[in-house]
């Protein structure tokens, strides 16, 4: 068991864009684990292995109220999408900023499971988003750079004074 370390933004690593997992070995068991402890402890709601400098489609989120209801997506693959959605969000690689993205309001994703066995889920509402917002990662993208290049530079800006002030 371990806690990984989140990247913060505006670090490089987080442009980086994920492979796909060929065999769900235990090694990668050991990263899921490794990154739900690691969500459950931010905590947080989500986490792509983008965000611990682990560049494979691996994903682990929990929205549940009672936040027992781990969800693993290995080679996650949105197959059908509907409606538009734009939920506040967050980010554990961005702390303390909140905004809204386009989203859709609903998704069918195909992904492995943490056997390897394939499935299929339906979502909609915070679950669609959040799964969404964690495939971006794999693809290298942060929720920020949806926005305007002013308000990125601004964010940027922030947290490079808040890295200086802490070395
Ligand atoms: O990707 C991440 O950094 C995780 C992110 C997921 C997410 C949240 C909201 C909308 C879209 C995606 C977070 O978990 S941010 C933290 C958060 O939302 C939260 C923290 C504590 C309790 C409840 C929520
Ligand atoms: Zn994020």
């Amino acid at each position: 068991m371990a806690l990984l370390k989140i990247l913060q933004y505006p670090d490089e690593r987080l442009h980086t864009v994920a492979d796909q997992v060929p065999e769900v070995t235990n090694e990668v068991r050991a990263l899921v684990h490794d990154m739900a402890e690691t969500m459950y402890a931010a905590p947080g709601i989500g986490l792509a292995a983008t965000q611990v400098d682990v560049h494979r489609r691996v994903i682990v989120i929990d929205s549940s109220e009672t936040h027992d209801q781990l969800l693993v997506l290995i080679n996650p693959k949105i197959i059908a999408r509907s409606g538009e959605s734009d939920y506040e969000e967050g980010c554990l690689s961005v702390p303390g900023v909140y905004g809204k993205v386009p989203r859709s309001e609903q998704i069918t994703v195909e992904a492995l499971d943490e056997h390897g066995v394939t499935f299929t889920l339906e979502a909609e509402g915070l679950l669609a988003v959040c799964i969404q917002h964690e495939m971006d990662h794999l693809l290298g993208k942060v929720f920020v750079e949806y926005w305007s290049r002013l308000k990125q530079t601004r964010i940027q800006a922030k947290f490079r004074k808040q890295r200086r002030n802490v070395m």
